[in-house]
């Protein structure tokens, strides 16, 4: 073993004075590459369903929502606009008329930064002229270089009508991203879209009755091979009730959970949304409200066979999730999810999952919707676990067992890769 990683091995297995903790922890945060276990990132073979650029960063559905405190112009008027004048009214009212204290609005400052771009300009001429002269493959590599992240799991869904084709004709993989299955049109929109799978020759009807599960698995298995997904996807609103007598329950128990079973392949659970409680605002329309965990605790239960990816929307289903996980091995608590991803918030859930849960969770995804915004979110989010980690390793020291940076290094793979490519199977 060559003197450096010799000396690296003995270092790393010194007690680390306690006043050292939060700078190794940090040093260690950004020494890790992540995986990003939720985005709606997409691999640069599903062309225009990716977004990038500040004009799509500056429209981020989170700023809308923002600009319409600050801004008369009525959603209506607004959504008229072009791309180009919707991000040039945003940067105005929350960039220029005033200062962007908000979590999403210093994102984007933290973004200009990281490339050397003005954040204080008037306008977004220099931005726009830089991000004109990237060349996609070459910049994500860079963003995701700059958020320390070496993965990115995308949201996949096989009845878009504007990704689906790109699947079925074969879309190029990138190892820098990992395709999920998103069932939302499927379990949460039958009646919108069964017939969808009618018209490809799936035997299924309006009620979800007869040999329809079956037929939704069949379309369920054909996509896997066709996407070879890490996990499948639903996200659920406040009032997800199982068992129930639905269609949603019939597709569940039917098809999904099988085929889940059947792939080796976790079912990944977001609930508590509430959809569109202001439709004006559209994306930036939906909320949160508290959702019944039995459900999750049913479906832990009574399919020990699945394993569940779950994260809650309401802050106040938090530590009842924790409760649940020390129930059940087969459940994953994951991220601090959309209205939650605010440090103050961050750093309530992740103290309560460590001191529940150890290291057996996942503290956090991005989200990203935006390819640069992973720069900030990720950025962010060490930002905040660096202390509350630190303040674990202080106690843990304090109390009579001496933490040593191969602790926090160990941890830190764990919570931010292992745990998720164990629990999808991506690694035994
Ligand atoms: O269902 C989801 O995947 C949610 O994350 C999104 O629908 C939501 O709009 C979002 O981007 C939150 O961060
Ligand atoms: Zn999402």
């Amino acid at each position: 073993m060559s003197s450096v990683i010799a000396g690296d091995k003995t270092r790393s297995a010194v007690p680390l004075p306690p006043g050292e903790m939060q700078s190794v922890v940090e040093e260690e945060l950004w020494a890790a590459a992540f995986i990003d276990i939720h985005t709606h990132l997409f691999m640069p073979s599903l062309g225009e369903n990716g977004l990038w650029g500040i004009d799509n960063l500056i429209t981020y559905h989170y700023l809308e929502a923002e600009l319409f405190r600050s801004s008369p112009i009525a959603p209506g008027e607004y959504f008229q606009l072009s791309k180009r004048e919707k991000a040039d009214t945003i940067w105005r009212a929350l960039f220029v008329e005033h200062a962007p204290v908000s979590e999403a609005t210093r994102g984007v400052v933290a973004v200009l930064n990281a490339f050397g771009l003005s954040a204080e300009s008037r306008d977004l001429t220099e931005a726009r002229e830089f991000f004109e002269h990237r060349t996609l493959d070459a910049h994500i590599s860079r963003v995701f270089q700059l958020a320390g992240i070496s993965e990115a799991v995308m949201t996949n869904d096989p009845l878009d009508p504007d990704e689906a084709p790109l699947w079925e004709r074969g879309a190029a993989p990138d190892s820098r991203f990992y395709p999920v299955l998103r069932l939302d049109r499927i379990l949460e929109k039958w009646p919108e879209h069964w017939q969808a799978l009618e018209g490809r020759g799936y035997r299924v009807d309006a009620n979800a009755g007869g040999g329809s599960a079956d037929e939704v698995r069949r379309f369920l298995a054909e996509w896997v091979e066709r996407m070879r997904p890490v996990y499948m996807a639903v996200s659920l609103t406040d009032t997800f009730q199982f068992p129930e007598d639905s269609v949603r329950a019939r597709l569940l128990s039917g098809a999904v959970l099988p085929a889940c079973r059947e792939f080796g392949i976790p079912l990944s659970l977001m609930i508590g949304v509430r959809r569109l409680v202001n439709p004006a605002l559209r994306l930036a329309g939906d909320a949160v409200g508290k959702a019944d965990l039995r459900a999750v605790e049913y479906l832990c239960r009574e399919y020990p066979g699945n394993r569940f990816l779950v994260s809650a929307l309401s802050r106040e289903n938090q530590h009842e999730l924790c409760v649940y996980a020390r129930k059940f091995a087969n459940l994953m608590p994951f991220g601090c999810w959309w209205f939650l991803n605010n440090p103050s918030v961050v750093e309530e859930m992740t103290r309560e999952r460590l001191e529940m849960l150890g290291t057996t969770f996942i503290p956090q995804h991005s989200d990203a919707r935006i390819l640069e915004q992973v720069i900030y979110k990720w950025k962010n989010t060490r930002r905040t676990m660096a202390p509350i980690l630190a303040n674990c390793y202080r106690l843990m020291s304090e109390d009579g067992r001496p933490a040593t940076r191969e602790d926090i290094r160990s941890d830190i793979a764990r919570l931010f890769r292992t745990n998720f490519e164990l629990f999808a199977g991506l690694r035994k």
